[in-house]
């Protein structure tokens, strides 16, 4: 009797232990849903008037997109306001009804010409109407892609807890191309990529359609992206053999209704690699035929593929050059191509050669600017930030108004290859809208950097904005739970580049934790001031470019033996007895001189140059006196202390909301800051370590002295680092 009872109360036990266990697995929450969670609204005053204003849903059209549409604002709207919502075939009071005017006789009422023409082809109107005595949100655009996107803009506002009583809302995207960058190789292998391996199966596609394909469309919608490029831009031509374009058919089949165009990234010399030809110059007429012919079977299977993005004639890749012709002729070539079938060529300017000798900063602007009208009229150049490479900060590039018959593309990096990779907290909208909204003064004063980008400082009628992603198939897609927020940020300020950091933030927050005041508000005060403290634990003041060789992870400002000289960190930093940094002034290597004089002034003077930039442009006496009173390298000490303190704070700030984050999260985000801390501290130490052999000065008695030597720090390796 004894044992019948113990062995009841233990299977007790065990059931309920199983049954905490599912409740737990249940509620966590791994990152997967990313924005788009549309849990149950918290507040109950909040929801139940959200539930009195919305009662159904009134979607007449089947096509694929509006299908989408439907789905969406069903599955949205349903685990938001916790009931289900159906669509319905007769008109009630609080149905949503999303078509274009052409569609539905209501929506063609309801909304003005000239509303339809700020909305243009991609965007929409959401609007609060009365129709037959019928209080309604309307949907409405020119396009299905535009309503998706309402429709997006609709669930977000839900989402974030906002009044639907009176809306009357139009947007419109303001740069045309919203694109990713995907540096995937077909091995599944991704270039920077610290989120797992590439979310294509090359080897399960076209049969296998993962889950995932349909999300990862999901999302781009749900923030406008319209373009991704599959493949790396150190390009593999397999990708254009038959065996390939059926599989990339199949991935533009399902992205199609979302409003994806899918580009590939194509390789120059492709012809001789996988056409069997001798040579791939432009000029060869067996050449021009068959990229001809390639375009002609690319669109037999995808009849609206984006176009090409090329990298060409940089660190190793095939180009025109190899033929001395140049990159305008390259892109010229393709452009002919694909213009039968509106296509497009994204030409990179991310170019620098061990041949030329000039300072690094300015090649790719001489080898691009003169070119500058010489571009057939659907290809767009895309440059990076800045001239170097997606450092932690750098001024503008020179390149951007300085084109001004060339449509440029802004390259963003969302994938943080000098930023932390895979383990730092860093939001990215602020350095994207630092560069956005730098002046280049090309036309005069408010010539922004944004203006050239989105066309309208030269009225150029294409446009846009890529990122390269930081996308893989780790369960919460990004590596770092908080590296979705660069993906979100990306996509929106594509769509709009005047929407604050802090909205954004804001908006990611309460989409992807909740809408818990105190909660937003520490994120976000951690969200933003993040990119400032990296800068300043990894490089401040304008230093760039001092990480480790191959992987990119870490500090090694040191290294001085790679067979390239603008491949070595001592290249840039230039560190001497007399002080350190790059003299690109008229007295050092001019780049300077490649800005508007507007845009050259607030760097040009070493005493008033902006200090974020002090490094970037100057050569500084190690006892120079900065802003704050102090010499030069006891604010290079200020700014690595505190930049890492900084990170103690950060973990203290998130630390304190525990009870208000899913255990999951709250345990990866604690774990990663653990990691970034230390990284932090390792930054700080070997580069003032390093630079103190230089300045011979003390290390200010206040901050805790390095724990490790120089040596030491000298001695890490990392080879199996991810993403090299
Ligand atoms: O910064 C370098 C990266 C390379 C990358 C290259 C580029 C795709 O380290 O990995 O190659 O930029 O942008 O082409």
């Amino acid at each position: 009797m004894k044992n019948n009872w113990s062995n009841i109360s233990r299977t007790v036990l065990l059931l309920c232990l199983s049954l905490t266990v599912f409740i737990k697995m249940a509620i966590a929450e791994n990152g997967y849903e990313l924005w788009l969670r549309y849990k149950k609204i918290d507040d109950p005053v909040l929801l139940a008037k959200y539930q009195k204003e919305i009662s159904c849903i009134y979607i007449n059209t089947t096509s694929p997109t509006m299908q989408v549409v439907k789905e969406e604002l069903q599955s949205g709207l349903s685990g938001l306001l916790g009931k289900r919502i159906n669509n319905t075939v007769y008109l009630k009071n609080g149905c949503v009804i999303a078509a274009t005017s052409a569609q539905s006789e209501i929506a063609s009422r309801l909304v003005s010409h000239d509303e339809l023409i700020q909305a243009g082809t991609e965007g929409y109107i959401i609007k609060t109407v009365s129709y037959q005595g019928k209080k309604l949100v309307l949907i409405t655009g020119n396009s299905e892609h535009g309503i998706l996107y309402g429709s997006f803009h609709f669930l977000r506002l839900l989402q974030t807890n906002q009044s639907i009583n009176d809306l009357d809302i139009i947007s419109a995207p303001k740069t045309k191309l919203r694109m990713l960058n995907h540096w995937d190789n077909l091995d599944r292998h991704v270039e920077r990529g610290y989120a797992g391996i590439s979310l294509w199966n090359w080897h399960t596609l076209p049969d296998y359609i993962d889950q995932r394909y349909i999300d990862y469309a999901r999302a781009n919608a749900s923030i406008g992206i319209n373009g991704t490029v599959l493949t790396n831009v150190n390009a593999n031509a397999t990708v254009l053999t038959p065996e390939y374009l059926i599989k990339v058919k199949a991935l533009a089949d399902i992205f199609r209704p979302y409003g994806i165009k899918v580009f590939l990234t194509a390789r120059f010399s492709a012809p001789i690699e996988i056409g069997g030809l001798k040579t791939a110059d432009l000029l060869n007429e067996d050449v021009q035929s068959w990229w001809n012919n390639k375009a002609k079977e690319i669109y037999s299977y995808i009849p609206d593929f984006g176009g090409f993005l090329v990298k060409a004639n940089s660190e190793g890749q095939p180009g025109p050059q190899d033929y001395k012709r140049t990159h305008a002729d390259g892109a010229n070539m393709l452009a002919d191509a694909v213009a039968p079938y509106k296509g497009i060529v994204i030409w990179r300017a991310f170019v620098y050669t061990a041949e030329n000798p000039v300072d690094r900063h300015k090649q790719a602007f001489d080898d691009f600017v003169s070119l500058d009208g010489k571009f057939k009229n659907n290809v767009l150049v895309q440059v990076k930030n800045g001239a170097i490479d997606f450092m932690p900060r750098e001024p503008f590039h020179p390149m951007f108004g300085a084109m001004p018959k060339t449509p440029l593309m802004m390259e963003f990096q969302v994938t943080q290859e000098y930023l932390g990779q895979g383990t730092h907290l860093v939001f990215l909208a602020p350095l994207f809208k630092e560069v956005l909204e730098s002046d280049t003064y090309a036309k005069g004063k408010g010539s922004t950097v944004a203006k050239v980008i989105d066309g309208s400082l030269e009225g150029h009628d294409i446009s846009g904005i890529a990122g390269v992603s930081n996308i893989g198939n780790d369960i919460n897609w990004c590596g770092h739970p908080f590296a979705q927020a660069n993906w979100f940020a990306l996509g929106r300020l594509a769509w709009d580049h005047d929407i604050s950091s802090e909205q954004i933030a804001d908006e990611w927050l309460r989409m992807t934790y909740s809408n818990d005041k105190e909660l937003v508000n520490t994120c976000k005060q951690i969200m933003l001031r993040s990119r400032e403290i990296l800068v300043d634990y990894m490089n401040p003041l304008g230093l760039h470019h001092i990480m480790g060789t191959g992987h990119h992870y870490g500090p090694a400002p040191w290294v001085s033996y790679l067979n390239r000289p603008e491949w070595n960190p001592v290249y840039y930093h230039k560190a001497d007895s007399i002080g350190i940094g790059f003299d690109r002034t008229a007295t050092g290597s001019n780049a300077l001189a490649q800005y508007f004089p507007g845009a050259r002034k607030q760097w040009e003077d070493l005493n008033t140059c902006d200090e974020k930039f002090l490094l970037w442009f100057h050569h500084v006496p190690w006892d120079h006196k900065m802003k704050s009173g102090r010499t030069l390298w006891d604010e290079l000490c200020f700014r690595y202390y505190s930049g890492a303190d900084s990170v103690l704070w950060m973990k203290k700030m998130w630390q304190s909301l525990k009870s208000k984050i899913d255990e999951q999260r709250f345990k990866e985000v604690n774990m990663l800051l653990n990691i970034q801390y230390k990284d932090a501290k390792w930054w700080r130490n070997a580069c003032l370590l390093y630079f103190q052999t230089f300045s011979n000065k003390p290390i200010p008695d206040n901050y805790d002295p390095p724990d490790q030597s120089l040596d030491y720090y000298k001695s890490l390796r990392f080879r199996f680092a991810p993403g090299n």
